[in-house]
């Protein structure tokens, strides 16, 4: 059975153009005029006036994840049910193993969680939160198993390593061809803050979080990574920036000649810390992530970065918790599980304060949600494009069907969303994952056919 997208704008990280699509199978056959030579086994699907982009990859997940004595809300049935109704068609996921473990062993754990349960493709980022010789010796088991990129952490205890090790693993890195991102903020002054703010009697206020991790104290890990990545010679990824000085060290590091790959989310880009000041803890705690939502001249810059081509990736960090996890911090902000959810509202948000607004084009929404990913995880060309060979995986987004965002009509766990009462410019229609129609105006179609994904190297 074929099927033919009759009538929609084909989107592309360079261009948008008139074109019908033509799906056989879980491919696409053709991108352009096409005729239906054989009705009998041909559908065709009018969709005149709409979008069509490929498939948006969330490259920025985390889903069943242990954090402060509680699991996420979403896991990995629940969280790519709501990808795949916000039209992500691939997760990757941060697979995580508890420090003295092997690699294999988070691996395995990542796919018992994740294996039979997913209804979008799935891949893992390995998490390397030990460093040793054993440890960089399976690097090339996560290879052959299809990781090609890692993270490493500048903050929290359980999984931050010394400068030393962030330079030998990526000196190990590099040698495989592999990618690492980063999580940036300094760790021991942020300690220092909070002794402070709980001294000072600030301990229950929300509004205390920004305070202890503040711009300049991400901006300083951003410097620190990047210089050890000099001293590596290595490309890598900074994930979840968040604000100006942050940008300012990586536009050092690549006038220096560094490649520097840059990963933002939508928190970041629509929200500023006001909403930490809300006097309700139980909406103020909702917005608790790490690193903190900024100021609107530090989303102004996040945009700038996206039209410019400074900032490559919109991600999400979806990490949910309810509104009654939350309250295990009342009284101590920093027991606060962190995190937000946004797998299923980034496409629609991106579209509407993004390209609506006129702060970015549809191809560099393309680049940013679908292209890029695909290319910096090395997807790319089998996810990332509508064109011929390409997996089908498609969105269809509606420019003229706008909605109103509610927590309680999204499919996350969480049972709410940071973006509540958003008003959308248009919305997505359907999603097409391999070939098959995967959502249709808001109903998820079919079953579970989320592919484990085994990627290659860094092609951007
Ligand atoms: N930040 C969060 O807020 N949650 C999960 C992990 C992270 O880096
Ligand atoms: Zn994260």
């Amino acid at each position: 059975m074929k099927t033919i997208l009759r009538g929609g704008f084909v989107v592309s990280g360079k261009s948008c153009r008139r074109a019908d699509v033509l799906i056989d199978g879980e491919k696409i056959e053709k991108v352009g005029h096409v005729m239906a030579h054989a009705p009998w086994d041909t559908e065709v699907v009018d969709v005149s006036g709409c979008y069509l982009f490929p498939g948006f990859i969330d490259a920025h997940t985390h889903f069943d994840l242990d954090v402060a004595g509680t699991t996420t809300a979403d896991d990995f049935d629940s969280g790519t049910y709501a990808a795949i109704r916000g039209g992500t068609t691939s997760i990757v996921d941060f697979a995580c193993p508890n420090k003295g473990e092997t690699l294999g062993c988070g691996l395995k754990l990542w796919h018992e969680k994740s294996d039979g349960k997913c209804w979008c493709d799935y891949g893992y980022h390995m998490t390397i939160d030990d460093w040793n010789a054993d440890i960089e010796r399976e690097l090339d088991d996560m290879f052959a198993a299809g990781i090609t990129s890692f993270k490493m952490y500048l903050t929290y205890p359980a999984m931050m390593l010394p400068d030393r090790q962030l330079y030998e693993a990526m000196v190990a890195l590099k040698k495989r061809g592999g990618i690492c991102g980063f999580h940036c903020e300094n760790a021991g002054v942020i300690d220092a803050k909070i002794a402070e703010l709980k001294a000072a009697g600030k301990g229950a206020e929300v509004s205390s979080h920004p305070k202890a991790r503040p711009d300049y104290l991400e901006a300083e890990a951003v410097g620190r990574v990047l210089r050890i990545a000099q001293a590596a010679d290595t490309p890598v990824i900074i994930v979840h920036t968040t604000n100006r000085a942050a940008l300012d060290e990586i536009d050092a590091a690549r006038r220096r000649g560094q490649t520097v790959y840059v990963e933002t989310c939508p928190q970041y880009l629509l929200l500023d810390d006001s909403v930490y000041e809300h006097p309700d803890f139980s909406q103020a705690s909702r917005y608790v992530c790490a690193p903190p939502i900024r100021k609107s001249a530090d989303a102004a810059a996040l945009w700038r970065g996206l039209r410019h081509g400074d900032v490559q990736t919109v991600s999400t960090d979806h990490c949910s918790f309810t509104p009654e996890q939350k309250e295990m911090g009342r009284g101590d902000f920093t027991k606060i599980p962190g995190g937000v959810p946004g797998v299923e509202t980034r496409g629609e948000l991106i579209y509407s304060a993004g390209v609506a607004q006129k702060r970015i084009s549809l191809a560099c929404m393309c680049r940013v949600l679908s292209e890029n990913p695909a290319k910096l995880y090395g997807l790319y060309p089998r996810k990332g494009a509508v064109a011929a060979g390409s997996d089908a995986d498609i969105v269809v987004y509606d420019p003229n069907a706008n909605r109103v965002l509610r927590g309680a009509e999204l499919a996350s766990r969480a049972g709410y969303t940071p973006f509540e009462g958003f008003e959308t410019s248009g919305s997505i229609r359907s999603v097409y994952l391999r070939g098959e129609l995967a959502m249709d105006r808001g109903e998820v179609v079919g079953d579970r056919r989320g592919q484990y994904l085994m990627r290659g190297k860094c092609m951007l």
